[in-house]
Protein backbone atom coordinates (compact mmCIF):
# COMPACT_ATOMS: atom_id res chain seq x y z
CA UNK A 1 0.00 0.00 0.00
CA UNK A 2 1.12 3.38 -0.95
CA UNK A 3 2.39 5.59 1.93
CA UNK A 4 2.60 9.82 1.99
CA UNK A 5 3.64 12.02 4.39
CA UNK A 6 2.59 15.45 3.75
CA UNK A 7 4.89 17.85 5.96
CA UNK A 8 6.62 21.41 6.22
CA UNK A 9 10.25 20.43 8.01
CA UNK A 10 9.39 23.28 10.60
CA UNK A 11 6.15 21.52 11.87
CA UNK A 12 4.75 19.00 14.18
CA UNK A 13 5.53 16.83 10.91
CA UNK A 14 8.88 16.48 12.78
CA UNK A 15 7.00 14.33 15.11
CA UNK A 16 5.51 12.13 12.82
CA UNK A 17 8.50 11.78 10.50
CA UNK A 18 10.27 10.18 13.58
CA UNK A 19 7.24 7.77 14.42
CA UNK A 20 7.48 6.54 10.54
CA UNK A 21 11.34 5.74 10.53
CA UNK A 22 10.41 4.16 13.60
CA UNK A 23 8.44 2.02 11.52
CA UNK A 24 10.36 1.62 9.22
CA UNK A 25 7.95 1.48 6.30
CA UNK A 26 8.69 3.10 2.64
CA UNK A 27 6.89 6.40 2.33
CA UNK A 28 6.89 9.07 -0.01
CA UNK A 29 7.13 12.88 1.50
CA UNK A 30 4.93 15.97 -0.15
CA UNK A 31 6.31 19.03 1.55
CA UNK A 32 3.39 21.96 1.76
CA UNK A 33 4.38 25.63 2.19
CA UNK A 34 2.62 27.88 5.04
CA UNK A 35 -0.48 29.85 3.60
CA UNK A 36 0.19 28.74 0.34
CA UNK A 37 0.12 24.75 -1.08
CA UNK A 38 -0.92 24.20 2.96
CA UNK A 39 -4.14 26.16 1.97
CA UNK A 40 -4.91 24.83 -1.65
CA UNK A 41 -8.06 23.10 -2.90
CA UNK A 42 -5.93 19.89 -3.30
CA UNK A 43 -4.09 19.50 0.10
CA UNK A 44 -7.93 21.09 1.75
CA UNK A 45 -9.12 17.60 0.07
CA UNK A 46 -6.95 15.97 2.19
CA UNK A 47 -6.78 18.01 5.37
CA UNK A 48 -9.78 20.20 5.64
CA UNK A 49 -7.85 21.90 8.50
CA UNK A 50 -4.88 22.85 5.82
CA UNK A 51 -2.82 22.26 8.55
CA UNK A 52 0.22 19.84 8.46
CA UNK A 53 1.10 17.16 9.35
CA UNK A 54 -1.28 14.20 7.51
CA UNK A 55 -0.56 10.84 6.27
CA UNK A 56 -2.22 8.72 3.48
CA UNK A 57 -1.97 4.91 3.60
CA UNK A 58 -4.23 3.51 0.62
CA UNK A 59 -7.15 5.50 0.96
CA UNK A 60 -6.91 5.81 4.51
CA UNK A 61 -6.17 9.55 5.76
CA UNK A 62 -5.13 10.38 9.36
CA UNK A 63 -4.19 13.79 10.56
CA UNK A 64 -3.56 15.16 14.17
CA UNK A 65 -0.23 13.78 15.30
CA UNK A 66 -1.09 11.80 18.34
CA UNK A 67 -3.76 10.01 16.01
CA UNK A 68 -0.86 9.28 13.08
CA UNK A 69 1.25 7.58 15.86
CA UNK A 70 -1.09 5.69 16.95
CA UNK A 71 -2.36 4.35 13.51
CA UNK A 72 0.89 4.09 12.42
CA UNK A 73 1.61 1.68 15.10
CA UNK A 74 -1.55 -0.60 14.42
CA UNK A 75 -0.21 -0.63 10.98
CA UNK A 76 2.61 -1.69 11.24
CA UNK A 77 3.04 -4.25 13.89
CA UNK A 78 6.39 -5.45 13.38
CA UNK A 79 7.74 -2.41 14.34
CA UNK A 80 6.44 -3.39 18.23
CA UNK A 81 5.31 -0.04 18.79
CA UNK A 82 2.20 -0.74 20.46
CA UNK A 83 1.70 -2.81 23.91
CA UNK A 84 -0.83 -5.48 23.40
CA UNK A 85 -4.24 -4.71 23.55
CA UNK A 86 -4.90 -6.04 26.78
CA UNK A 87 -1.97 -3.48 28.01
CA UNK A 88 -2.90 -0.40 26.63
CA UNK A 89 -3.90 1.49 29.89
CA UNK A 90 -1.24 3.89 30.14
CA UNK A 91 -0.76 3.79 26.25
CA UNK A 92 -3.91 5.36 25.53
CA UNK A 93 -3.99 7.21 28.52
CA UNK A 94 -0.69 9.33 27.99
CA UNK A 95 -1.19 9.89 24.26
CA UNK A 96 -4.09 11.31 25.08
CA UNK A 97 -3.15 13.31 27.99
CA UNK A 98 -0.48 14.95 25.85
CA UNK A 99 -2.65 15.46 22.42
CA UNK A 100 -5.08 16.90 25.02
CA UNK A 101 -3.91 18.55 28.51
CA UNK A 102 -0.37 19.05 27.57
CA UNK A 103 -0.45 19.98 23.87
CA UNK A 104 -3.46 22.81 24.90
CA UNK A 105 -1.39 23.98 28.12
CA UNK A 106 1.88 24.58 26.35
CA UNK A 107 -0.15 26.43 23.91
CA UNK A 108 -1.27 28.40 26.16
CA UNK A 109 0.89 29.50 27.83
CA UNK A 110 3.16 30.48 24.92
CA UNK A 111 0.17 32.28 23.89
CA UNK A 112 0.64 33.84 27.86
CA UNK A 113 -2.87 32.38 28.64
CA UNK A 114 -4.40 31.23 32.18
CA UNK A 115 -6.99 29.41 33.51
CA UNK A 116 -7.10 31.29 36.77
CA UNK A 117 -10.49 31.24 37.80
CA UNK A 118 -11.54 28.58 35.29
CA UNK A 119 -9.81 25.06 36.67
CA UNK A 120 -12.93 22.98 36.94
CA UNK A 121 -13.73 23.62 33.32
CA UNK A 122 -10.30 23.32 31.66
CA UNK A 123 -9.41 20.04 30.53
CA UNK A 124 -5.72 20.76 32.03
CA UNK A 125 -7.28 22.34 35.18
CA UNK A 126 -3.88 24.43 35.73
CA UNK A 127 -0.13 24.79 34.16
CA UNK A 128 1.65 23.22 37.38
CA UNK A 129 -1.24 20.20 37.96
CA UNK A 130 -0.57 18.76 34.05
CA UNK A 131 3.27 19.46 34.29
CA UNK A 132 3.19 17.42 38.03
CA UNK A 133 1.29 14.84 36.45
CA UNK A 134 3.56 14.63 33.44
CA UNK A 135 6.98 14.06 35.48
CA UNK A 136 4.57 11.45 37.09
CA UNK A 137 3.98 9.97 33.79
CA UNK A 138 7.83 10.24 32.80
CA UNK A 139 9.31 9.13 35.98
CA UNK A 140 8.32 5.47 34.90
CA UNK A 141 11.74 3.92 33.55
CA UNK A 142 12.85 3.49 31.08
CA UNK A 143 9.42 4.54 29.03
CA UNK A 144 6.12 5.17 29.35
CA UNK A 145 4.46 1.55 29.29
CA UNK A 146 7.80 0.40 31.14
CA UNK A 147 10.26 -1.26 28.81
CA UNK A 148 8.50 -1.30 25.55
CA UNK A 149 9.06 1.97 23.78
CA UNK A 150 5.74 3.14 22.05
CA UNK A 151 4.48 5.38 19.59
CA UNK A 152 2.93 7.36 22.76
CA UNK A 153 6.73 7.71 23.64
CA UNK A 154 7.33 9.37 20.40
CA UNK A 155 4.59 11.86 21.00
CA UNK A 156 5.32 12.77 24.27
CA UNK A 157 8.80 12.61 24.18
CA UNK A 158 8.31 15.34 21.57
CA UNK A 159 5.53 17.69 23.53
CA UNK A 160 8.46 17.06 26.40
CA UNK A 161 11.43 18.00 24.30
CA UNK A 162 10.22 20.86 22.73
CA UNK A 163 8.33 21.97 25.81
CA UNK A 164 12.12 21.68 27.06
CA UNK A 165 13.41 23.33 24.05
CA UNK A 166 11.17 26.45 23.78
CA UNK A 167 10.49 26.99 27.16
CA UNK A 168 6.55 26.08 27.54
CA UNK A 169 7.74 23.09 30.01
CA UNK A 170 10.02 24.23 33.11
CA UNK A 171 12.65 21.90 33.44
CA UNK A 172 13.08 19.22 35.57
CA UNK A 173 15.43 16.10 36.34
CA UNK A 174 12.66 13.97 35.52
CA UNK A 175 11.63 15.39 31.91
CA UNK A 176 14.97 16.11 31.44
CA UNK A 177 15.87 12.65 31.81
CA UNK A 178 12.97 11.08 30.02
CA UNK A 179 13.42 13.65 26.57
CA UNK A 180 17.39 12.06 26.86
CA UNK A 181 16.32 8.94 26.92
CA UNK A 182 13.76 9.29 24.01
CA UNK A 183 15.95 11.34 21.93
CA UNK A 184 18.70 8.28 22.03
CA UNK A 185 16.24 6.70 19.49
CA UNK A 186 18.37 6.05 15.88
CA UNK A 187 14.86 6.87 14.30
CA UNK A 188 14.85 10.17 16.17
CA UNK A 189 18.16 10.98 14.96
CA UNK A 190 17.50 9.90 11.30
CA UNK A 191 14.14 11.73 11.15
CA UNK A 192 15.84 15.10 12.69
CA UNK A 193 18.77 15.05 9.73
CA UNK A 194 15.92 14.63 6.95
CA UNK A 195 14.20 17.05 8.25
CA UNK A 196 17.14 19.48 8.60
CA UNK A 197 18.61 18.67 5.68
CA UNK A 198 14.94 19.48 4.17
CA UNK A 199 14.34 22.68 5.62
CA UNK A 200 16.65 25.02 3.17
CA UNK A 201 13.95 23.88 0.38
CA UNK A 202 10.94 23.78 1.55
CA UNK A 203 11.01 25.19 5.29
CA UNK A 204 9.46 28.78 5.40
CA UNK A 205 11.63 31.50 4.72
CA UNK A 206 13.28 32.83 7.80
CA UNK A 207 13.25 36.94 8.68
CA UNK A 208 17.02 38.41 7.51
CA UNK A 209 18.42 39.00 10.97
N1 LIG B 1 -3.66 19.30 16.08
C1 LIG B 1 -2.77 19.23 14.96
C2 LIG B 1 -2.00 20.53 14.87
C3 LIG B 1 -1.40 20.75 13.52
C4 LIG B 1 -0.84 22.15 13.37
O1 LIG B 1 -1.30 23.12 14.04
N2 LIG B 1 0.13 22.30 12.44
C5 LIG B 1 0.70 23.59 12.16
C6 LIG B 1 2.21 23.44 12.00
S1 LIG B 1 2.99 22.87 13.49
C7 LIG B 1 0.17 24.10 10.81
O2 LIG B 1 0.03 23.32 9.88
N3 LIG B 1 -0.08 25.41 10.68
C8 LIG B 1 -0.44 25.98 9.42
C9 LIG B 1 -1.68 26.80 9.44
O3 LIG B 1 -2.47 26.70 10.38
O4 LIG B 1 -1.87 27.56 8.50
C10 LIG B 1 -1.83 18.02 15.11
O5 LIG B 1 -1.57 17.59 16.23
O6 LIG B 1 -1.36 17.48 14.09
Amino acid sequence: MDLTFYTNPMSRGRIVRWMLEETGADYDTVYLSYGDTMKGADYLAINPMGKVPAIKHGDTVVTECAAICAYLADAFPEANLAPPLSDRGDYYRWLFFAAGPVESATSNKAMQLSTAGHEQMSGYGDFDTMRATLIKAVSREPFLCGEQFTAADVYVGSQVGWGLQFGTILPSPELEAYRDRVYARPAFARATEIDDAAMAEHGPEMPAS
